[in-house]
């Protein structure tokens, strides 16, 4: 077959750099116009729900969100916090802030009050709570603001309590909310770390019941999380498809909060 490809014209030194700069100056003007866009986007781009994640732009939280699902998947699936003998538990247990647990609290007065995700509300005694198995768990408590300490408590399982109470249907939703009885402290949780083996309702410290300034009577111990997330005087429990309100996420911290 005889070859039709025309020999290649050769182009001048001038004519080189002219279609050089026409090429370099095209490309900068496609990266530029790409840039604002992107920007334009993420600049008028909604906010996540009000209140609930400190006001990051969607598109920013859809990323923040993709890593979180990433070591969800990674660390959840019963990987344990590491646990210690009782003996290294501290004897003198730390104690953070009170936000929810101040004075005018009547222990007695209290229940426990669950809403379901049909608006059923169920209410609980802390002797129900105590009538079941009792888990114990010595683990290191780490607060975000860089302390951590040994220590021991006592109480149901969660997922033992959804189970015993009929509540597993509510293990389908996405999150679980906490709130103190007075609603100013609240924590949101994903679902695979409400009901990881680990968490538990806790009515006991060092074996006895829970101080008032640690939560008494009932608190969340929720080990595959940092200190925040783990709720002093457990008012009421939400399940939901919606993120919960969270006191500390709603001024900027991780929503997620895990370790
Ligand atoms: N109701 C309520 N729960 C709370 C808090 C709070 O201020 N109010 N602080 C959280 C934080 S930041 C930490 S580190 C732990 C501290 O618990 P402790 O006081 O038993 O050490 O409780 C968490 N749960
Ligand atoms: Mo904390």
């Amino acid at each position: 077959m005889e070859n039709k490809k025309q020999p290649k014209k050769e182009l001048t030194i001038d004519q080189k750099i002219n279609r050089r700069n026409f090429i370099s100056f095209g490309v900068f003007g496609v990266m530029g116009v790409a840039a604002y866009k992107g920007w334009r986007w993420l600049y008028t781009a909604p906010k996540e729900v009000a209140g609930v994640t400190a006001s990051a732009k969607a598109p920013l939280r859809r990323a923040l969100n993709q890593t979180e699902l990433a070591m969800r998947n990674f660390f959840s699936n019963n990987h344990l916090v590491r646990t210690y003998p009782k003996s290294m538990a501290a004897k003198n247990v730390r104690h953070n802030s009170d936000i929810g647990v101040k004075g005018g609290f009547v222990i007695e007065d209290w229940k426990l009050q669950v809403i379901k995700h049909t608006g059923e509300i169920l209410t609980f005694t802390i002797d129900q709570i105590k009538a079941l198995p009792k888990t114990e768990i010595v683990y290191d408590f780490k607060c975000v603001e860089g302390w951590d300490q040994i220590q021991y408590w006592g109480g149901l399982k969660m997922i033992d309590f959804i189970e015993h109470f009929g509540l597993a249907e509510e293990t389908k939703l996405a999150y679980v909310g906490m709130m103190t009885p007075d609603k100013a402290y609240q924590v949101g949780l994903d679902m695979p770390s409400a009901v990881h083996p680990q968490t538990i309702l806790a009515y006991e410290m060092n074996g006895k019941p829970i101080p008032m300034n640690h939560g008494a009577p009932l608190r969340l111990i929720i080990p595959v999380k940092y200190g925040i997330k783990n709720l002093k005087r457990i008012g009421s429990i939400t399940f939901s498809n919606t993120r919960p309100p969270d006191y500390w996420a709603r001024s900027g911290y991780d929503y997620y909060s895990g370790l």
